[in-house]
């Protein structure tokens, strides 16, 4: 090893020399200040003095001159690149596709549409719009339509009231009683059915009330059960008729003690056909989290209300395409029986694209 001894005003300084003379290889042995110069311990200088040392072996001065130009060459390659980088537009915002791709992609994002999602779709526009000259925004939205539509052609609800008893959950105020009503009503005019209701929501007297008052209006019987015991006597008591609807109470689907009771009051058989009410407003994270919570009950099929009452359906489309359950119905209004329609994958994605504004 060479061991050299510099005196320098500072590190940066010494390192510089060191560097020139003995190669990016060098190494510092020791550091420590000392005083230079002056007279009789007068006008001395404070420096550094700096024990640097080298392998033989590795030590090719000539080179290293050469290769210290190559690393300070390819440092700044580096810090080139790296600014680069940073001055592009991330791949998430839609700056570097065709003004058309882009248009679409920030309005399925305005729609709340996720990002699995989107980075599918977005591709397959990029490549639509390279194969296909002069595409226009008709065309463009045609071809999403149609790609939102057989991506959800899952969830199409094939056979509806399969069984005597239809019962209908979900969290509060979805629209249960109300959907419920609008589905009764449905049977009796178009089908000419012999319906009754039963309700387990006890929680409330104002929805005793409320059921009450749709039972009438359809002139059908109803039971309300306060307990398991209750809710037998009323399925023996309707034994007769051609369906029987079952309300139940709307609580907080963040208790899981909720789930617990309907298991309880509820015999979830081969008798029962069972809705989930999911309602088009709520958030994402809320909807998914609803339907973790119900997934410990044998759900059939899913009905979304509340379309008339936003703009915004990439929650409720996001939702259908990850979970396994088909949707039955939709409904778009407080009307009963007129705001309930049956679910297609083409109503939903007309909703999806309603607002987008043409050229
Ligand atoms: N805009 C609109 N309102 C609806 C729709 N469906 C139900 N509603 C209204 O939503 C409110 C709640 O409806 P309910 O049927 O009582 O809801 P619920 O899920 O039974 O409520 P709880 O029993 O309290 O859990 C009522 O004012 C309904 O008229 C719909 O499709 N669109
Ligand atoms: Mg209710």
């Amino acid at each position: 090893m060479k061991v050299k001894k510099y005196v320098a005003s500072s590190m940066p300084e010494a390192m510089k020399v060191i560097r020139a003379e003995l190669g990016p290889e060098a190494v510092i042995l020791k550091s420590r200040s000392v005083k230079v110069g002056g007279f009789l311990g007068a006008f001395t200088k404070k420096k550094l003095e700096v024990i640097a040392g080298v392998d033989d072996q590795v030590k090719k001065p000539k080179k290293y001159v050469k290769n210290h130009t190559n690393e300070e060459l390819m440092k700044q390659v580096n810090e080139l690149k790296q600014l680069i980088t940073t001055m592009q537009p991330s791949r998430n915002t839609s700056v570097e596709y065709p003004l058309l791709v882009q248009k679409a992609i920030s309005f399925l994002q305005h729609q709340e549409i996720e990002e699995r999602l989107l980075k599918e779709v977005r591709d397959k526009v990029m490549e639509l719009y390279y194969t296909t000259p002069s595409l226009g925004d008709k065309q463009l939205v045609e071809w999403l339509k149609n790609w939102f539509e057989e991506y959800l052609s899952h969830s199409e609800c094939s056979k509806v009231f399969q069984k005597k008893y239809i019962n209908v959950v979900g969290p509060t105020g979805v629209g249960k009683t109300t959907t419920l009503a609008k589905l009764a009503a449905s049977c009796i005019l178009e089908q000419n059915q012999r319906v009754a209701f039963i309700t387990t929501d006890t929680y409330r007297i104002s929805a005793i009330d409320q059921l009450k008052t749709y039972a009438s209006i359809l002139n059908v019987p109803v039971e309300v059960c306060y307990n398991s015991e209750d809710f037998q006597q009323a399925l023996q008591r309707f034994n007769e008729y051609d369906i029987v609807f079952i309300d139940t109470a709307g609580r907080n689907f963040l208790d899981s003690q909720y789930i617990h009771d309907l298991h309880n009051m509820l015999s979830f058989n081969e008798y029962m056909e069972t809705f989930l009410v999911l309602t088009a407003t709520a958030k994402m994270a809320d909807l998914r989290e609803v339907y973790k919570q119900f997934s410990n009950i044998p759900i059939d099929s899913i009905i979304l209300t509340k379309l008339d009452e936003t703009t915004t359906f990439g929650p409720i489309i996001n939702l259908l395409t990850e979970c396994q359950l088909p949707a039955a119905f939709i409904t778009i209004g407080q009307d009963v029986p007129d705001d309930l329609e049956k679910y297609t994958t083409k109503k939903i994605v007309d909703y999806l694209f309603g607002d987008w504004k043409y050229e």
